[in-house]
């Protein structure tokens, strides 16, 4: 019997162990109420809103059937966790999701146990599952390891890496295959095809089915049940998926919002003698909310939104944003340069390759979550003569390190990289930041990196990458909009290598990389007030270093401070190692490096997150203040 609306269920239940006390027929109500507790969160701080609607009742029920947080439950990407978080002690901070000091979007091993293992980027819930289902093993203790993935993530080689390596956990390991056909944009590829396939081919399993035909132990009396009648195989044990080949028992497909199959297919699989298994589970993105429901890529990712109509609260755009001036560059550009391609993995819209691929849509490739893939395809584009465009996200080209330096560096492969959402990111936090980019990529030999200070430079930079086929060449550029200056109606090819003065003075000299220029032309105008007179200059390249201008300005300056988003290891350290080489630091020279500072820096508003890192117009102030009173200080000092 369900209990009065006066007396919500989900007011119960604070922890799984809560959740395990309940009958099974009164689950149906509490997922309803933990539907309504996570609209109604995120209509108040905005966040991933689809993916958790359609994992409400698998959220429910594996808690319900199995002994969290002693058996690991990990999620890939993470962002669907936000009903996960409800029901494991954190719903009285669930609408701090994302903000400052609030709770994290994805999962965190500091913010819960419930939350073995930390993720963000997709498709690693296989590999880690693994390793604490064998850690288990190895140390003699109970605790499976349970992987949730979807169809999306299913995308990238790292889960068939893991698949291929499953065997090692036998009944330790679990996967669910959350196949809701939706990435963040329409899933794409043989991959989603096959599944597909498999769903539209079998019927879901029918309460009927799963009461006898998993009232026996899986897997074994399933497997050789499955081995004796054709209607079996095809409806529970599929010998044949690609699933079987690579040494899992494939349950499924399963209707994942049916809790009714859901609860007694888990139980069936957790007291399975062998192992590992793969519950494949169908569910809809946005379940339950008919606006997601409707568009469930709009409704991903969003904004604060009025529950009842599903409007989402617009910011008042001052200007283009920076994903979209790339996209309609590039689609320009490749208007009188066949050569052009974009390739994006899996961020079609976020990227602004969308954009490319209205106009070029035989030209423009997603590729799915697959970055490694997507440098490597674009090495062999550019092998062969094409002028690709590999458009990712600073962070996620961290996966793909070893393409950038292997198939594209060292052969020196005109690879073009656009590489957004560099810096800080706010919301979405460490694992989303653009931090690492300037290191790893001006470290590399035949690379060229510039950043973009305005949009404006951005068409500059996309431009003269195009023309550029003498080696690879990134630019970067943050997430959200421009600052608002006047896009170029003709780009300007910019030459390599040289940065330009912004603003001339005499004392300080401010060398800018990317959008700080704005913070550091604030600070100028300080400084200026303070009698001292600033040059502010727009290095644009942090590699090559426009050498003759850093010169110039450490030989005619008393200070000189580097700006830049990025992390230590960047411009900053190589403009100390040219001034140490040089023998310029010998003179005397007061130099300062502002960078991103040691640590990771958690999900906040980009402002606060500046601060924080001290990169905003004040503390590049404070910095040349120090400088010169410091410097003076110990030159008093060593007098004395
Ligand atoms: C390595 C990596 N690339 C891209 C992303 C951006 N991203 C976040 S969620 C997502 C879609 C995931 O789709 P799926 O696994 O099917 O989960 P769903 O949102 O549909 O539940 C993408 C592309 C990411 N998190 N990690």
């Amino acid at each position: 019997m369900s209990q009065s609306p006066a007396t919500p269920l989900l007011d119960t239940v604070n922890l799984p162990a809560d959740l395990r006390k309940l009958a099974p027929e009164q689950l149906r109500q509490l997922a309803d109420e933990l539907r309504t507790e996570m609209i109604s969160a995120v209509g108040t701080t905005g966040g991933h809103l689809g993916s958790g609607l359609g994992v409400v009742e698998l959220t429910v029920a594996i808690h319900y059937v199995f002994n969290t947080p002693d058996d690991k439950l990990i999620w890939d990407v993470g962002h669907q966790a936000y009903p996960h978080k409800i029901l494991t002690g954190r719903r009285d901070r669930i609408r701090t999701l994302r903000q400052g000091g609030g709770l994290s979007g994805f999962t965190k091993r500091s913010e819960s146990e419930y939350d073995p293992f930390g993720a963000a980027h997709s498709s690693t819930s296989i590999s880690a599952a693994l390793g604490f289902a064998v850690a288990n093993k190895l140390q003699g203790q109970p605790g499976k390891g349970i992987a949730v993935i979807g169809d999306g993530a299913m995308s990238a080689g790292m889960a068939y890496e893991a698949m291929n390596n499953a065997r090692e956990a036998g009944n330790r390991l679990v996967v669910v295959l959350n196949d809701n056909d939706m990435s963040i944009a329409p899933p794409v590829g043989g991959l989603s095809a096959y599944l597909a396939r498999i769903v539209s081919s079998r019927p879901f399993l029918e309460l009927r089915e799963v009461a006898r035909k998993i009232s026996r132990k899986l897997p074994e009396p399933l497997h050789i049940a499955a081995r004796k009648t054709d209607e079996f195989a095809r409806g529970m044990a599929m010998g044949g998926t690609l699933f079987e080949e690579l040494g899992f028992y494939y349950v499924g497909p399963i209707d994942g919002h049916n809790l009714d199959h859901l609860i007694p297919v888990l139980e069936n699989v957790r007291d399975a003698a062998e192992g590992p298994c793969l519950i494949h589970v169908v569910t809809q993105k946005g379940k339950g909310y008919a606006p997601a429901e409707a568009s469930a890529d709009k409704y991903h990712g969003v904004q604060k939104f009025d529950v009842i109509t599903g409007e989402q609260v617009k910011a008042v755009a001052k200007a283009p944003a920076y994903q979209n001036v790339f996209g309609e560059t590039l689609a320009k550009l490749a208007d009188s340069d066949p050569k052009i391609c974009a390739i994006t993995a899996a961020m079609p819209s976020g990227t602004g390759v969308d954009k490319f691929a209205k106009a070029h849509p035989d030209r423009s490739f997603d590729v799915g979550i697959a970055e490694q893939h997507a440098v490597t395809f674009a090495a062999g584009l550019a092998a062969q003569g094409m002028r690709p465009f590999a458009a990712i996200y600073s962070t996620f080209l961290q996966r793909a390190f070893d393409q950038v330096v292997h198939d594209v560096a060292i052969q020196n492969l005109p690879v073009r990289f656009a590489i957004d959402r560099a810096g800080l990111v706010g919301a979405d936090g460490a694992t989303h930041a653009g931090s690492f980019d300037i290191t790893y990529l001006a470290t590399l030999p035949n690379m060229v990196v510039m950043a973009a200070a305005d949009e404006a430079e951005l068409v500059h930079m996309t431009y003269t990458a195009a023309l550029y086929d003498s080696g690879p060449i990134a630019f970067r550029y943050p997430r959200g909009n421009g600052v608002g200056v006047p896009l170029p109606e003709v780009p300007q090819q910019l030459e390599i290598g040289k940065g330009r003065i912004v603003r001339e003075g005499t004392k300080v000299a401010l060398l800018s990389l990317g959008t700080r220029l704005a913070e550091a032309l604030k600070a100028a105008d300080v400084l200026e007030a303070k009698g001292l007179s600033t040059t502010a200059a727009d290095l644009r390249f942090a590699k090559p270093l426009d050498t003759d201008l850093i010169r110039r300005l450490m030989a005619s300056h008393e200070v000189v401070v580097t700006v830049e988003e990025g992390s230590i290891g960047g411009l900053g350290a190589h403009v100390l190692t040219m001034a140490s080489d040089e023998g310029l630091l010998d003179a005397g020279l007061k130099i300062r490096t502002l960078r991103l500072p040691d640590m990771f820096q958690d999900h906040d508003n980009p402002d606060k997150q500046y601060d924080e890192a001290g990169l905003n117009a004040p503390q590049i102030v404070d910095a040349v203040l120090k400088a010169l009173r410091h410097n003076s200080a110990g030159v008093e000092e060593a007098r004395a």
